[in-house]
């Protein structure tokens, strides 16, 4: 056997068992009633500006906490903490991406079903973290104007495994010229239908937008879930 066999079932072998993780955290948030929403982009996209936002304002309506997963620093849990929201920092030393178990370990002593939303932020890569199933219902793509609009085209795998574009930092957008027209098609290209929402977290612009859209697919999540009880 080469070389290249065994680092190739090595790594099939992680991922096959980050999926077993993954489906047990999907079915243990199912069960509390938590929905769970993570974050992947580039670095500095904007994803703890963003979730920092949302914490503060969705808190003011409903239970929500966090989860930030970072190689090094407690920065943006510090960050986050200042929602006054439950938040803890995931140090992943030198791995470029979360993984399902160490959400699960993050997770112990936390009661599950006493949160509506748990948030994941995940390592700021657009590569690694496609691949890592965390057991989320819904997982957000961040693409900020200062990136190019070819994003999409380059990593199309983080665009692939994500449901939803935000385009992020959008008060820059006429400072960079940043082609809006370009970045969707971009992103259709690679993920046809899929929904896209222009957020500034400095501006304000598209983040009554993105709560309703946040709302309005737990609520999606808990009919369908609720429907399946039924039967
Ligand atoms: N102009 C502008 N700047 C923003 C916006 N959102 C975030 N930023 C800035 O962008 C930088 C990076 O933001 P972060 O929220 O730390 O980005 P991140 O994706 O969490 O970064 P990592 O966790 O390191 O991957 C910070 O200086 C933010 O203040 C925005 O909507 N507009
Ligand atoms: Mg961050």
């Amino acid at each position: 056997m080469s070389a290249k066999t065994r680092m190739i079932e090595v790594r099939e072998n992680v991922l096959k068992q980050n999926d077993i993780v993954a489906r047990e955290l999907r079915r243990k948030f199912h069960d509390a009633g938590v929905f769970v929403v993570s974050m992947v982009s580039s670095p500095g996209a904007g994803k703890t500006a963003l979730l920092e936002n949302t914490l503060t304002r969705l808190r003011q309506e409903c239970r929500v906490a966090a989860l930030v997963g970072d190689l090094a620093t407690e920065n943006d849990a510090a960050r986050l903490a200042r929602s006054q929201a439950p938040v803890k920092q995931i140090i992943t030393g030198t791995v470029c991406h979360l993984e399902a178990a160490m959400i699960d370990r993050a997770l112990e002593g936390w009661k599950l079903d006493e949160l509506d939303f748990l948030f994941l932020e995940n390592v700021g890569n657009m590569v690694c973290p496609s691949s890592y199933d965390l057991g989320e219902d819904l997982r957000l793509v961040l693409m900020s104007v200062t990136e190019g609009e070819d994003k999409p085209l380059k990593y199309p795998t983080i665009f692939n495994s994500a449901d939803v574009a935000l385009i992020t930092k959008i008060d820059l957008a006429t400072a960079v010229e940043f082609d809006a027209t370009a970045a969707n098609r971009n992103i259709q290209a690679v993920r046809p239908g899929m929904a896209i929402l222009d957020v500034s977290v400095k501006s304000g612009a598209g983040l009554d937008e993105f709560l309703d859209f946040l709302r309005a697919r737990r609520a999606d999540a808990q009919t369908v879930l609720g429907a399946r009880a039924a039967t």
